[in-house]
């Protein structure tokens, strides 16, 4: 059975998302591209095959001939969507965050557990990542011991707006680490920390946390939104027995005027593509059989991201400690 999607958000998620359906994965088909401004969502619309365009992302929804629902449009419309998927009894793959506001993403839980069955699968690719697999592989088979620390960072060559801040680094970014941390670790956080370094100029300074989980780890998280030199995501477990570090993604190197080179991408996208290919392929799987992934994030895991986020923003803003409070996680979202 092909699978007919309707995307919205006809921007940079979305038009990855709408092309690794339309190019890459078999059984699935843009059926309709929704997006506020019409021009780019027919050029879209064209370049997948897609028969529609709209820009009403609720009436996109509730069509007829859409099975599933691509979200990735602004982050504020994400929760919104959601509980419109749910309302509409639709499976959506919906790109992070869930929503800045752990109460809001409550909303979404709150829908679907009454909606009886789960319609979220939450767009935190890097779970999907060889390297965090491997990760997390070495630490189930206990090759590593007990973990002791997670070092994280993750650089972009500069931020997406000129208005980007130091606590959107917190809630935009971090929330990335936030998640494939707690899911490689298979723990909680229990507290954050947050401090920046001062920078000779205007642009927002890199962010660097401490958090600390239940079981007594520490994780340490560099955001860097104006690394200027490349796209470079870097992560290293440490255990009692062992560690594993996240070699750098590259196919080739250059030798070349007595240097030898390897090359940066500009964005995510290309380090990640392999990740969004197999994250799709398993949003598909869901659609098909209703079996959610095993490793998918889901409304449970944007929830827990909101609240360490803002937990996060809080110990930026004033300079403190700030505990984690997260509650006991709900039956409905045991795996
Ligand atoms: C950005 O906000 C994202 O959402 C991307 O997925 C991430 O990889 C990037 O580094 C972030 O800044």
């Amino acid at each position: 059975m092909t699978i007919r999607l309707a995307v919205i958000g006809a921007g940079i998620m979305g038009s990855d998302h709408a092309h690794i359906f339309a190019n890459d994965l078999p059984g699935a088909q843009v059926q309709v591209v929704c997006d506020a401004s019409a021009e780019r969502a027919k050029a879209l619309a064209d370049a997948v095959g897609a028969a529609d365009v709209m820009s009403d992302a609720e009436a996109a929804i509730v069509r007829s001939d859409v099975d599933a629902v691509v979200i990735a449009s602004p982050d504020f419309t994400h929760a919104p969507l959601s509980l419109a998927c749910i309302r509409a009894g639709k499976r959506a793959l919906c790109e992070k965050p869930l929503s800045q506001s752990a109460a809001e993403c409550m909303t979404v839980m709150q829908a679907e557990e009454a909606a009886g069955q789960r319609h979220i699968q939450l767009g935190f690719m890097r779970r999907f990542d060889q390297s965090y697999a491997e990760m997390k592989s070495a630490l189930d088979k206990g090759t590593l011991g007990r973990a002791l620390m997670m070092h994280n960072f993750h650089r972009n060559v500069e931020t997406p707006a000129a208005d980007f801040t130091g606590a959107m680094a917190i809630t935009n970014s971090a929330p990335h680490e936030f998640d494939v941390v707690r899911f490689v670790l298979g723990a909680e956080y229990a507290a954050i920390s947050a401090f920046q370094p001062k920078r000779s100029d205007a642009l927002v300074a890199p962010v660097f946390m401490v958090l600390e989980t239940t079981d007594g780890q520490l994780v340490n998280i560099e955001i860097n939104n104006n690394a200027a030199y490349g796209y470079d995501v870097r992560g290293e477990l440490v255990g009692e027995a062992g560690s594993i570090a996240m070699n750098a993604a590259t196919y080739s190197r250059l030798d070349a005027r007595l240097a030898q080179t390897t090359g940066y991408d500009s964005d995510w996208r290309g380090r990640y593509a392999e990740a969004y290919r197999r994250q799709n392929r398993a949003f598909l799987h869901f659609v098909r059989s209703g079996e959610f992934s095993l490793i998918a994030s889901d409304a449970w895991d944007g929830y827990a991201a909101a609240v360490v986020a803002e937990a996060g923003a809080r110990a930026l803003a004033t300079g403190q400690r700030v505990a984690v409070e997260m509650p006991t996680q709900p039956l409905f979202y045991k795996r």
